[in-house]
């Protein structure tokens, strides 16, 4: 029995645990916060309770927290939760690790035998008033997005058969409605893919059941106007490594890449699948897609191989760190060709980002123009002195790259700062698309602190307009999202406690 970190070869520097849970009112601002930011950031975060308890264990598979940035009034306030899933609670009370390997049952302590594996530690999303913690094979924790209170694994009122759930779903801008998707729908292994449509209000409407070409992580998808569009990955798996103790995930590179283009409004017959080169089989996560005519056109950053060393090649071979390097591709697939893949562009030449892509999501499913991006720019200095990671890419740098002219503008947080994916602020509702402001996390590996950086989205080389400083480390981030309060109405100020427990407005701020 032990609390001792040492075993784990991850919990160094600041991808060790912080284990801790905090209140921060009215945080250290550097700079000022832009009057016009008025809303709410979270992120979901990766953040071990207890030492993993299988040596195949990787950090995709620790446990999920919650942080939250209020911004008001140039003002900051700070809350960050560990999600309370049914996985959580259990390793709380036995004051162990219950759970194996990453995604496999049959590592686990026979006390989570039946127990959800959920940790809800990819994407917090805001909808139909519920936070939602999503982890991609698992359904969402449900929680309190102002208190970050958990409620439970949400099956959206009984609605949701399906068993896992994307932690991409698209909220359409135009209609207020959420799409998402869910693989190994119905269970570990099964090809099953199930497609949902959900009203604006939360209430799951509708929902597709297709089968998958083949069973592989089906980690983001995008959304047009009129179309759904579903790309599968080479990183398969099978029960024969499930049995063996393995984790989830082998990468094969003979595997193609599939993308299914079903219309919102099709059925399960609507769905074509176009098949594509092998080379093209890890697209992590996309920008944007629209449909213009008989064509679909999505944007995104795709690798030719495996993006994650802690998943292993199924030759066995070594990593590949030069065939993770994602470049921007342009896909078109023509509806009306009886061609069965597409046609490749390449945007950006020679930029290689990394897959953490966002926009100005107003324009998702449409044209647009602007993307954000984070990457490793060997441009930046970075000094890395403090932490023993041996890391390959620093990711130092925000790029705004222009879709419609070519165009690169780029930020820097600072020599010793390493940034996490940016969340864009529009200036107001109704500014033009990419004008307003990007939020992220910065680890600064001088002080071993974390901040928000906040950064003017189309003066991003003039670097940071305001740095919210907390006088403590973060957990490492996967991704966030940025809820103005127009969406999400707050009253600041209040200390948001757990029901029951509401201590009311304590200061009138000027
Ligand atoms: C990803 C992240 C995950 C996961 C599967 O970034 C894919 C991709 C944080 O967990 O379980
Ligand atoms: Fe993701």
């Amino acid at each position: 029995m032990s609390f001792d970190f040492s075993g784990d070869p991850f919990a160094s520097g600041f991808w060790t645990p912080t284990r801790f849970e905090a209140d921060l009112h009215d945080c250290e601002v550097e700079g000022e916060i832009p009057e016009g930011i008025d809303g709410t950031f979270y992120r979901a975060a990766i953040d071990r309770r207890y030492p993993p308890r299988h040596p195949l264990d990787i950090p995709y598979n620790a446990d999920g927290a919650i942080d939250m940035f209020r911004i008001r009034g140039r003002r900051c306030d700070f809350r960050t939760r560990y999600v309370r899933t049914p996985r959580y609670v259990a390793e709380r009370k036995a004051r162990r690790a219950l759970f194996g390997a990453y995604r496999n049952r049959s590592t686990n302590d026979l006390a989570a035998d039946d127990l959800s594996m959920n940790t809800a530690n990819t994407t917090p999303i805001v909808f139909g008033g519920n936070l939602l913690a999503l982890k991609e094979s698992s359904p969402p924790m449900r929680m309190d997005p102002h208190t970050l209170e958990t409620f439970e694994e949400y099956d959206f009122g009984g609605r949701m058969t399906a068993e896992s759930f994307t932690a991409h779903p698209k909220i359409d801008p135009q209609t207020g409605e959420m799409l998402a998707f869910s693989y190994e729908a119905r269970g570990d292994l099964s090809d099953d893919l199930a497609i949902h449509f959900f009203k604006p209000d939360g209430t799951l409407e509708r929902t597709v059941w297709v089968k998958a070409p083949v069973v592989s992580m089906m980690h983001d998808w995008a959304i047009t106007e009129e179309h759904v569009v579903l790309p599968t990955t080479g990183m398969v798996t099978s029960r024969e490594r499930l049995e063996a103790g393995q984790n989830h995930w082998a990468y094969d590179p003979s595997v193609p890449a599939y993308v299914g283009i079903m219309p919102r409004d099709g059925e399960a017959k609507d769905m074509r699948w176009f098949r594509g080169p092998p080379d093209r089989a890890m697209m992590v996560h996309t920008t944007n897609a629209r449909t213009v005519g008989d064509k679909v056109i999505l944007d995104a950053p795709c690798a030719r191989g495996n993006f994650n060393p802690q998943f292993p090649n199924l030759d066995g071979g070594s990593f590949d760190f030069d065939a993770r390097k994602n470049t921007i591709r342009r896909w078109t697939f023509d509806l009306v060709s009886s061609s069965d893949t597409w046609e490749e562009e390449i945007l950006f030449e020679g930029v290689t980002p990394t897959s953490f892509t966002r926009m100005d999501d107003r324009f998702l499913t449409r044209d647009f123009r602007w993307s954000f991006n984070l990457l490793h720019d060997p441009g930046f200095a970075f000094e890395n002195s403090r932490t023993r990671v041996p890391m390959q890419d620093n990711w130092n740098a925000w790029y705004r790259f222009d879709h419609h002219g070519g165009g690169i503008d780029r930020f820097s947080a600072g020599p010793t700062h390493e940034l996490f994916e940016a969340q864009f602020v529009p200036r107001s509702a109704s500014a033009p698309e990419g004008d307003g402001w990007l939020v992220g996390v910065a680890n600064d590996y001088a002080e071993l602190t974390s901040e928000l950086v906040i950064a003017d989205a189309h003066h991003l080389a003039d670097g940071p307009v305001a740095r919210v400083k907390l006088p403590f480390r973060l957990h490492m981030q996967v991704h966030g999202w940025w809820v103005p309060s127009d969406v999400l109405p707050f009253e600041f100020g209040r200390d948001y406690d757990y029901r029951g427990q509401d201590y009311g407005p304590a200061v009138r701020i000027p």
